[in-house]
C-alpha cells in the first residue's frame, strides 16, 4: 500500500483548483492563457505560467519555455505571439496570414517551422527559467535545461539591448502597446494619438466573439494598432526609428531583473555572471535617470518620439520596486505612492490598479485603464517582499488569493469590488495563485 507522507492537495483547495486550470490550458507542449481568447502560446504569460507550473510540474515549467524559445527568430527576438496550427485562421486575429513570419522570405530570421507574430512582450524570461530551474535542480541538470536555454535567453537581450535602443540611452524600447503587455493603459494614448488608424473594415476583431466589448480596447484603438504592426511588418520588422517609440519602466525593469537571474544561470553553468551584475546596474542608472519623476514618486514611461515624460501614471510605474538594489529613497516613495490615492493599496482598493484612480481616462472595467491584474499585483508583491515590507506583502497576496479563487481566476477585477472581467479560468491568474501558495 502507498505511503502518502506527502499528501496530495485537497480536491476543493485553492491549489488543486488553480492546478486544474492549467492542465485544461495545456496543449502538450505549451499553455493557452485562455481556450477561447487566447488560444495560441503567449511569450510573457508562458514565463508567468511557467513560474507557478514549476511547483506542480517542473519538467512541464522547463517545456513551457523551450517551446517559446523554439520559435525565436535569427536576430534574438521572442515572438510575442506562436501560433497553434491546428486553432483555424478566424480564432483570433492578428492571424499568422496577417504576420506573414514564415512567408515572404522570413523576416530578420524568423523560424521556418512555427508560424509567429513579429513584435515582442516584456522579457520575464530568464528569471522564469532562473526560478524553474532552482524549483528542480536535478531534473534540470539531467535535461540540461540552463545549457540549453542560456545562449538563447542571452540572445533575445541582446536583441533588447542593441537593435531596441531606439532612445540612445541603453535602454530597450517598444515599438507597439502590445509589446508592453499592458495594451490600452491610457499612458500610450498620447504617442498613439500620431498613428492615422488603419480602416474599422480592414480587419474583423476575434476577440469581441468572448469578450464584453465595454471591458476591451475601442475599435479606434485596434486601428492604430492594425497600422503600427502592418507597417512595422511591411518594413519587414527592421527596428528603426518609426511612429512609436516609448520607454517603458516595467519592461526595463523585468530587463533588468531578468539580467541579474541570467548572472544566476551564468554561474551555475560555471561562468561568473559578473558582467551581468554590472549591467543590470547600469540599466539600473539609466531607468532612474530617464524615467523617475520625483513629484509623482514613481517612474513614468518615456516618449522617445516627442522626447519627454507621458505624464499619466501607470502601473508600470511601481514595477521597477521589484528591482532590489534600487536607492532607498525610492523605493519607500514607490511604496507609498502605490498606497497612496492613486493606487489606493490598504485604503479604497483590494488590488493595485493598472491605472490612477484620479486619472481623467480611469475606468474600473475596461482591460488596462483601470482593471487590476494578477501579474502585476505578483510583481509588485514580489516588490514590496524584496524591500522588507512584510505586513503589507502579505496584504496583496491575502487579496490576491482571496479575489483569484472567488473569481474563478478571471483574466483582471475590479479594482474596488473584486468583480471578475475579461475572461475566467486565465493561465497566469492561476499559475501565480500557486506560486504564492509555495
Ligand atoms: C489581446 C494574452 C495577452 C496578454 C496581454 C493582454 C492580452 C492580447 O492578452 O493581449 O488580444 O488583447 O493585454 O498582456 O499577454 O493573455
Amino acid at each position: 500500500r502507498d505511503i502518502a507522507y506527502d499528501p496530495p492537495p485537497e480536491a476543493g483547495s485553492p491549489h488543486a483548483g488553480a492546478a486544474r486550470v492549467l492542465e485544461a490550458n495545456w496543449t502538450g507542449t505549451s499553455t493557452v492563457p485562455s481556450r477561447g481568447l487566447y488560444p495560441h502560446q503567449w511569450s510573457w504569460d508562458s514565463a508567468f505560467i511557467a513560474i507557478g507550473l514549476r511547483h506542480v510540474s517542473p519538467l512541464r515549467a522547463q517545456t513551457e519555455l523551450e517551446t517559446l524559445l523554439d520559435a525565436q527568430w535569427g536576430d534574438g527576438r521572442i515572438p510575442h505571439i506562436v501560433f497553434n496550427p491546428s486553432v483555424p485562421l478566424d480564432a483570433y486575429f492578428p492571424s499568422p496570414d496577417f504576420w506573414r513570419s514564415s512567408t515572404a522570405g522570413r523576416p530578420a530570421g524568423a523560424p521556418r517551422t512555427v508560424q509567429t507574430s513579429g513584435i515582442v512582450q516584456p522579457p520575464v524570461h530568464a528569471l522564469a527559467a532562473w526560478l524553474v530551474h532552482r524549483a528542480d535542480p536535478g531534473l534540470s541538470r539531467a535535461r540540461g535545461f540552463l545549457s540549453r536555454v542560456y545562449p538563447r535567453l542571452a540572445a533575445w537581450h541582446r536583441y533588447l539591448l542593441h537593435r531596441r535602443d531606439l532612445g540612445g540611452a541603453g535602454l530597450a524600447s517598444v515599438v507597439h502597446p502590445w509589446e508592453q503587455g499592458m495594451d490600452n493603459s491610457p499612458c500610450w494614448d498620447a504617442p498613439l494619438h500620431r498613428v492615422p488608424p488603419a480602416p474599422t473594415r480592414s480587419f474583423r476583431r476575434a476577440d469581441l466573439d468572448h469578450g464584453a466589448a465595454e471591458d476591451r480596447p475601442t475599435d479606434l484603438d485596434y486601428g492604430r494598432y492594425v497600422r503600427l504592426a502592418a507597417d512595422y511588418r511591411d518594413g519587414r520588422y527592421a527596428d528603426g526609428p518609426g511612429l512609436f517609440a516609448v520607454e517603458d519602466p516595467a519592461f526595463n525593469a523585468l530587463l533588468i531583473a531578468s539580467e541579474h537571474a541570467l548572472a544566476g544561470i551564468a554561474r551555475e553553468l560555471g561562468a561568473t555572471g559578473t558582467a551581468r551584475h554590472a549591467r543590470a546596474e547600469r540599466l539600473t542608472s539609466a531607468l532612474i535617470e530617464r524615467m523617475w519623476d520625483p513629484a509623482s514618486g514613481m517612474f513614468l514611461c518615456h516618449d522617445v518620439r516627442a522626447g519627454e515624460l507621458i505624464p499619466e501614471r501607470g502601473v508600470s510605474g511601481l514595477i521597477p520596486l521589484l528591482l532590489p538594489t534600487l536607492p532607498r529613497d525610492i523605493a519607500a516613495a514607490l511604496v507609498r505612492t502605490a498606497h497612496g490615492p492613486h493606487f489606493g493599496l490598504g485604503r479604497s482598493t483590494r488590488l493595485v490598479p493598472s491605472y490612477d484612480l484620479l486619472g481623467e481616462a480611469f475606468d474600473p472595467h475596461r482591460y488596462w485603464r483601470g482593471p487590476a491584474w494578477f501579474n502585476t499585483g505578483w510583481l509588485l508583491e514580489r516588490g514590496l517582499r524584496t524591500h522588507g515590507e512584510r505586513d503589507r506583502a502579505d496584504a496583496l497576496r491575502e487579496a490576491m488569493l482571496d479575489l483569484a479563487v472567488a473569481s474563478d481566476f478571471a483574466e483582471y477585477v475590479d479594482p474596488y469590488t473584486g468583480e471578475g472581467c475579461g475572461t475566467t479560468r486565465f493561465s497566469w491568474t492561476a499559475a501565480l495563485t500557486l506560486d504564492l501558495l509555495h
